[in-house]
């Protein structure tokens, strides 16, 4: 089961420069084969599938936690979306002056007409994501093999996003998945590495460019986050840390394992889009919930979500 947190993995900066286009352009590292809903089903149906799981535990146990990362990963992708399209239509509820008549020049025009100015599963072609992206074979080193590729392939998506799209909140984003796919990069070397004695990273990094060329990754680093595997669970998936030992190979610190999850940030507030309905229901005041809110006791929850 999942336990689900009402928080984001990480701060992400309101953008400068709103942009539909480069809104479309990340759209590849949600939706894309190498995107982070990729990532996230890959790991999440080997996890499930996962035979032979007691003999075979740690592995099991980093497929897993990786796994739970990565429903991290496309909220965090999503969110960098959702606020770089705020902002790229006029808000007001008047549709005679044409407020969306910009989003006919959009790259893709679903974030408009599919959705309220806001991320889909698509890559940056506005193709749907397909459970074809998902390899799980049940043999365990060619899912691992699998995996270190995938994490390669969506490492090289990242970097070209990254030059795409100058924007802070899209390069914010851009920068810490660069650092948690490259945990994840030598995470799946090592397991590799512990099952068959070869020594993967050797490979590493792929592409050849290291994240410390990119700003915004070196602030993540300094914190240690590409050294700390999290188990994304209050009580399983220690034994990752039976292969996520030892010292980086970049800059020698400590790899750890810490049992949950890293403490989030509270969620950037997505202002209402009149223009396109989004949400609608004008009419509703939440003080409708009064009187069973006293009765359930969570008055102070009430208070906490209305808006002032
Ligand atoms: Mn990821």
């Amino acid at each position: 089961m999942i336990l689900r947190l009402d928080e984001l993995a990480l701060d992400l900066p309101k953008p400068k420069n709103p942009s539909a286009n480069d809104a479309a352009a990340v759209q590849e590292l949600l939706g894309g084969k190498f995107g982070e809903m990729s990532t996230l089903m890959n790991y999440t149906f080997q996890s499930f599938n996962f035979r032979g799981r007691d003999r075979l535990r740690p592995f099991y146990s980093l497929t897993a936690a990786i796994a739970a990362e990565e429903y991290s990963h496309i909220e965090a992708v999503s969110y960098a979306i959702n606020l770089l399209l705020t902002g790229t239509s006029k808000r007001g509820t008047d549709p005679v002056p044409g407020p969306l008549a910009g989003a006919a020049d959009a790259r893709n025009t679903h974030h408009f007409i599919a959705s309220g100015q806001a991320a889909l599963p698509q890559d940056s072609l506005g193709r749907p994501w397909t459970g074809d992206n998902v390899f799980s074979s049940g043999n365990l080193r060619l899912d691992l093999l699998h995996n270190f590729f995938l994490e390669c392939g969506a490492r090289a998506n990242k970097m070209r996003v990254y030059q795409m799209v100058t924007d802070p909140c899209a390069r914010t984003m851009v920068g810490y998945l660069l650092v948690r796919g490259g945990l994840h990069v030598y995470a799946y070397a090592l397991a590799l590495e512990k099952l068959t004695g070869v020594d993967v990273k050797k490979i590493m990094p792929v592409p050849n460019l290291s994240n410390k060329m990119f700003p915004e990754a070196r602030e993540f680093m300094k914190h240690g986050l590409h050294r700390e595997l999290y188990t994304f669970s209050p009580n399983a998936y220690k034994e990752a840390g039976f292969i996520w030992n030892g010292q980086h190979p970049e800059d020698g610190s400590e790899l750890v394992v810490i049992e949950g999850a890293k403490k989030g940030v509270p969620y950037p507030v997505l202002e209402e889009e009149p223009q396109l309905n989004s949400p609608g229901e004008d009419d509703f005041d939440p003080e409708m919930f009064a009187d069973i809110a006293k009765k359930l006791g969570l008055e102070k929850d009430l208070r906490a979500y209305r808006p002032k």
